[in-house]
């Protein structure tokens, strides 16, 4: 029988609540990201970048825009004849079937899926990550280590550990200690969400968890901890390089814009580590003799006659006459008519904002979170409006 080494399992299902406006429509791995991108395009070129060739994207909330824009992969280079990339949604077909609960039951509905292709490891992955990371090296770590579960990691910001499982490890990389989401953290070092698992270990952590009826089935909240309870092999690959959740509208909206540093640590334009995408075809972007662009990404079938500073504009943005956009992110189709002012503000796809409108410039907005102003996607934003 053909076997693979390492498959790869995608989550891709969760809600995204905290992107607020993002996601009424989609799930959060198919929201746009660096103007060419979507979310989970980073994890889905990791694969290929890894020479993982197998991979289950588990799908469920608001499946359909994601769903389409995986198709058969190929903008990722993985439509495989043998592998290549399935969208997994949960299966209600019988009486075991249900609705996915947590992350590790969502696995869990998918034992079959990875058991066809009999993997020696299984690496676990999110799809609401930005980062590029060749999966090879951690699983090289893994195999020296004689680890059975592999966590990969990397320090973040003390003020942000209560968003995340936290670690401690000893002198050899071992984790000897972990607190998903800690209110008292004793430590900054974040697991990542990214698991390589031997599939025998997986195999019987899972169907431990599915027995246990006080579980939240989810990898970081119960196996993880459960794993370690049972003393299993479980190390710590410490990642070195740029990575970010972007869950939450602060997070989203600030990798996006450490996008448009020089020499930002993300580098896009690495010929040998690419991220690709399955951006749709348009002509190329237009800028006016009127138009004034200054340090922005400008994508495919822009029109721009205004003035636009610090900003990321995504495929099919038009800005109009007399129009100034500062620190903002347009995210596809966007439209911005003319005279209308933006600040720090997030342009939902498709939404259009009327003309002779000022949105999020200091001191008049009431903004959400952290200043930061966003609009739906497909909203509409009558003219003169003050928000
Ligand atoms: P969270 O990001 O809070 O923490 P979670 O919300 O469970 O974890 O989501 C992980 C991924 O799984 C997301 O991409 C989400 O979309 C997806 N997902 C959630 N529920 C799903 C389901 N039922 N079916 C399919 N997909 C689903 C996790 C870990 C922490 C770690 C952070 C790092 O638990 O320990 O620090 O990731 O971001
Ligand atoms: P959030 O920003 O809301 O934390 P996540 O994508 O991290 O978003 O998922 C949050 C939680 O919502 C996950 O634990 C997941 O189990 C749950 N969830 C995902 N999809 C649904 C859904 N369709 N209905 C109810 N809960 C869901």
């Amino acid at each position: 029988m053909k076997k693979q080494e390492c498959v790869a399992l995608l989550l891709a299902g969760g809600q995204g609540s905290r992107l607020g406006g993002l996601t009424r429509k989609r799930a959060k791995p198919a929201v746009s990201f660096c103007g060419k991108y979507r979310i989970i395009d980073f994890s889905l070129s990791n694969c290929t970048n890894s020479n993982i060739n197998t991979v289950g994207v588990l799908i469920q909330y608001k499946p359909f825009l994601l769903n389409s824009y995986i198709g058969l992969g190929s903008a990722w280079n993985l439509d495989n004849p043998f592998g290549g990339v399935h969208i997994l949604p949960p299966f209600l077909g019988d009486a075991e079937g249900s609705w996915y609960n947590g992350t590790a039951n969502a696995v869990y509905q998918n034992y079959e899926f990875i058991d066809f292709y009999n993997p020696e490891y299984v690496i676990i992955l999110s799809g609401d990550h930005v980062y590029k990371m060749d999966y090879s090296l951690m699983l090289k770590f893994h195999k020296e280590k004689n680890s059975e579960i592999t966590l990969a990691t990397i320090e973040v910001p003390w003020e942000e550990v209560s968003r995340f499982g936290i670690l401690r490890v000893d002198g050899d990389a071992r984790i000897n200690e972990f607190t998903e989401k800690p209110t008292q953290p004793e430590s900054n070092l974040a697991s990542m969400g990214v698991y390589i698992f031997n599939w025998s270990i997986l195999k019987q952590a899972l169907i431990a968890d599915a027995r246990d009826y006080q579980s939240q089935n989810d990898f970081g909240q119960n196996i993880i901890p459960q794993q370690l309870k049972q003393e299993k092999r479980v190390y710590a690959y410490k990642f070195q390089g740029y990575w970010r959740d972007v869950g939450t509208i602060e997070s989203y909206y600030h990798a996006n814009m450490e996008s448009l540093r020089e020499g930002h640590f993300l580098n896009i334009f690495d010929p040998k580590f690419r991220i690709f995408s399955n951006e749709d075809i348009l002509p190329p972007h237009v800028v006016s003799s009127t138009a004034e662009i200054e340090n922005s990404l400008v994508c495919n079938g822009c029109i721009v006659h205004g003035k636009v500073s610090n900003s990321i504009l995504a495929p099919g943005v038009y800005i109009g006459e007399g129009v100034h956009v500062k620190n903002s992110i347009l995210l596809p189709y966007a439209k911005i008519h003319k005279e209308s002012i933006l600040f720090k503000t997030i342009v939902g796809e498709n939404a259009e904002i009327l003309s002779h409108c000022v949105i999020g410039t200091e001191g008049l907005s009431a903004p959400a979170q952290e200043g930061i102003t966003v609009i739906e996607d497909y909203q509409i934003i009558p003219e003169g409006s003050i928000i």
